[in-house]
């Protein structure tokens, strides 16, 4: 007695949190449970009814075919009804499937299913009367939907006219519209800039986007449309198998789904799902599962319907790729450039075929815009082979002892002052030269051919140095022996005595190669040449203000703000020393402000120069003080034109901007003293 009470309490509790978790969605666009949650709480409902008939009650949401929608469109009732498919979750009950269906049609032999992909998007009824669009609705209840032709028009996939010569009169296909992963990815993107709510998935994207009041907003939307059904007034307008049927409303001008497949059987149907499932990472679109339909119409209309599901057809559903957690901490981790970024520790939870139990938050501006503390109850999501995200926060769900989450002021890992520059969302190390973290990325910049040019030194000799604990900061480069060298496994006498000589040529570098090896945030060549141009000297790099700082061409907040906080670092400034007492000393430039002509002036190179190469030209520019852009545009002061310079040539033509041809740059370069080929550092 007792125990019937506490299943009849059961019963309501899950009636009616999923009658919330409905409105919520359908109705608030705002879910308050993963869908696999949510078909938990269905199936485990449905179980108990189909154990206890007694206790089903009419409101129960298993009582519907789906769910009502909001009423703001105009209804469609459809002329027949749209049902959902039966699910299996296991390959148990795949069998048992097929055995219902055997044993239903009274045979033994093996059945014809069509495998198609189950597409995670909406399910829509098109009608086309006398081959034209004419309505389009939702699913809705499953009886009556929503009116959305006007949306659904703005689909290029849905024809609005059927293509062939004989279309029958009236001729209803239905599918599913969808968002693929790289449209849903840029529409989020831009919701993100814009700070807008993000949606949490392709098909919380494609519902938004086909609920749109103004069909432009749609129109706008990456939508797609997929067939995967017809029904016409007269059955013989139609061949007798599913898989022909579909032939049909491809050559009517629909996209029908190109994983489609035969199979014979139900073992042909397991390995169908096999395959499918392996590629379901590769897909451009998203699946939640594979669909199976018994591929005989004659056979189909003999199995006929059980209440809200054909008993032809089922869907084997994929691991779910969003599911619910808690939050117990967040981390941040140092990446090898210095960023610093937010790392969710989970509740360990199996999302997407595995256990997950970190995932990324990005930026703090991700964890602002989802409002996330420590202790909160998240949407996972893992789909593909992306790394988990936290895609939504259940405010409900939050404990009374949450904690706000605070971005460090020192690196975890070195301990240097954490920069972020206004306008910028990442928040980084300034500890470049030193920090633990970044050490393997420093020393390789350091070596790069652009900076210090130490030949021989590649990632793999920086990462066994490295990890051996030779080499912490660039500074230790300067004291690697030969002897040392030898030690390690692969190193021969010859090579080890050619690193140890690149190295030590590396000790009288240009200021500009030096300050560009240091490797401060947004200083590449061409600003590391302005700045040696400029100061002069280190020193007077190091001592420049902000103000000064900005003075330089090239140089704006942002920039200045970087190197200000990278020579304010203790740590950075006795690596500096460091390397200085090794013996490395830069040359210090001294650089008139009259030997530069060209300060402030942007120039193109084109096409090809017979006299000089490309880089040759561009450092000859550097030395009068021009910066040598990529692209022409009304800015630029003048091009200089090679042989078959093409595009770039016509559009200064356009803009009225100088044009010089080789000759005529020779000598301008002769009356400036300088020759094309002097290509030492400037
Ligand atoms: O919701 C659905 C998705 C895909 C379907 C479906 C389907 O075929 C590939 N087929 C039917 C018959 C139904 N829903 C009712």
């Amino acid at each position: 007695m007792s125990g019937h009470s506490s299943v009849k309490r059961r019963m309501q509790a899950l009636r009616s949190a999923l009658t919330d978790y409905n409105y919520r969605y359908y109705v608030l666009d705002d879910p308050q449970v993963p869908d696999a949650e949510y078909d938990r709480q269905f199936r485990e409902l449905q179980a108990l009814e189909a154990e206890y008939p007694d206790l089903v009650t009419p409101d129960s949401p298993t009582q519907r075919i789906g769910a009502t929608g909001e009423t703001s469109f105009d209804e469609i009732v459809h002329r027949l009804p749209m049902l959902s498919l039966e699910n299996a979750f296991s390959e148990d009950e795949l069998q048992d499937f097929d055995r219902r269906v055997r044993e239903r049609l009274g045979t033994d032999t093996d059945i014809d299913y069509v495998c198609e992909p189950k597409l995670d998007g909406l399910a829509v009824s098109l009608h086309y009367e006398q081959g034209l669009l004419t309505r389009a609705a939702t699913r809705g209840d499953g009886y009556s939907g929503e009116d959305i032709t006007a949306n659904i028009r703005t689909i290029p996939s849905v024809p609005l006219k059927l293509r062939g010569e004989h279309v029958p009169p009236l001729v209803e296909v239905r599918g599913e519209v969808y968002m693929p992963r790289a449209g849903f990815e840029s529409l989020n993107g831009l919701l993100r800039d814009r700070g807008e709510k993000t949606f949490v998935n392709p098909r919380n994207a494609a519902a938004g986007s086909l609920r749109q009041k103004n069909p432009k907003v749609t129109a706008k939307r990456p939508l797609e449309f997929c067939g995967y059904s017809v029904a016409v007034e007269n059955e013989a307008d139609l061949p007798d198998n599913q898989w022909d049927c579909l032939q049909l409303v491809r050559q009517w001008g629909f996209r029908i789904n190109p994983e489609m497949r035969l199979a014979t059987g139900v073992d042909e149907c397991s390995a169908a799902f096999t395959d499918l499932l392996n590629k379901r990472a590769d897909l451009p679109y998203e699946i939640d599962g594979i669909v199976f339909k018994v591929n005989r119409l004659a056979l189909q209309q003999q199995l006929g319907f059980v209440s809200r599901a054909p008993r032809w057809a089922i869907a084997r559903k994929f691991p779910a790729q969003e599911e619910m957690t808690t939050i117990e901490a967040v981390e941040f981790q140092v990446g090898r450039t210095g960023a610093v970024t937010p790392v969710a520790r989970l509740h360990p939870v199996f999302v997407g075929g595995v256990t997950v139990s970190n995932a990324t938050l990005h930026n703090m501006d991700e964890i602002e815009r989802l409002g996330l503390h420590v202790g909160d109850t998240v949407f996972i999501r893992r789909a593909g082979d992306v790394i988990p995200q936290v895609v939504k926060v259940v405010p409900e769900k939050r404990p009374a002892d949450a904690r706000a989450i605070v971005r460090p002021e020192q690196c975890p890992v070195c301990g240097s002052d954490v920069i972020q520059i206004e306008g910028e969302v990442v928040a980084r190390c300034s500890g470049g030269l030193y920090c633990p973290a970044q050490r393997k990325e420093a020393i390789r910049h350091y070596a790069s051919r652009k900076a210090l040019d130490i030949e021989g030194l590649g990632e793999k000799w920086i990462d066994i140095l490295v990890d051996q604990g030779q080499v912490e900061t660039v500074a230790d480069l300067y004291r690697l022996s030969v002897s040392v060298l030898t030690g390690f496994e692969r190193m021969g006498e010859k090579s080890a005595s050619n690193l140890v000589a690149a190295i030590d040529g590396s000790r009288h570098p240009a200021l500009w190669r030096f300050v560009y090896a240091l490797g401060i945030r947004e200083v590449g060549e061409a600003t590391a040449k302005s700045l040696a141009r400029h100061f002069g000297s280190l020193e007077a790099l190091m001592a420049a203000s902000d103000d000064e700082l900005q003075s330089v061409a090239d140089v704006g907040p942002v920039v200045a703000g970087h190197i200000r906080s990278f020579f304010d670092q203790p740590h950075n400034q006795d690596t500096i020393e460091a390397l200085r007492e090794a013996g490395v000393q830069w040359q210090t430039e001294v650089v008139e402000a009259a030997s530069q002509p060209l300060a402030g002036q942007t120039w193109v190179l084109t096409g090809t120069l017979s006299s000089m190469t490309r880089d040759q030209a561009k450092a000859a520019l550097e030395q009068l003080g021009a910066k040598v852009a990529g692209s022409v545009s009304a800015k630029t002061h003048c091009v200089v034109a090679g042989e078959a310079a093409g595009s770039k040539r016509t559009k200064a033509e356009s803009l009225g901007v100088e044009i010089m041809d080789e000759a005529a740059f020779e000598a301008f370069l002769q009356n400036h003293n300088i020759t094309g080929r002097d290509t030492g550092p400037v």
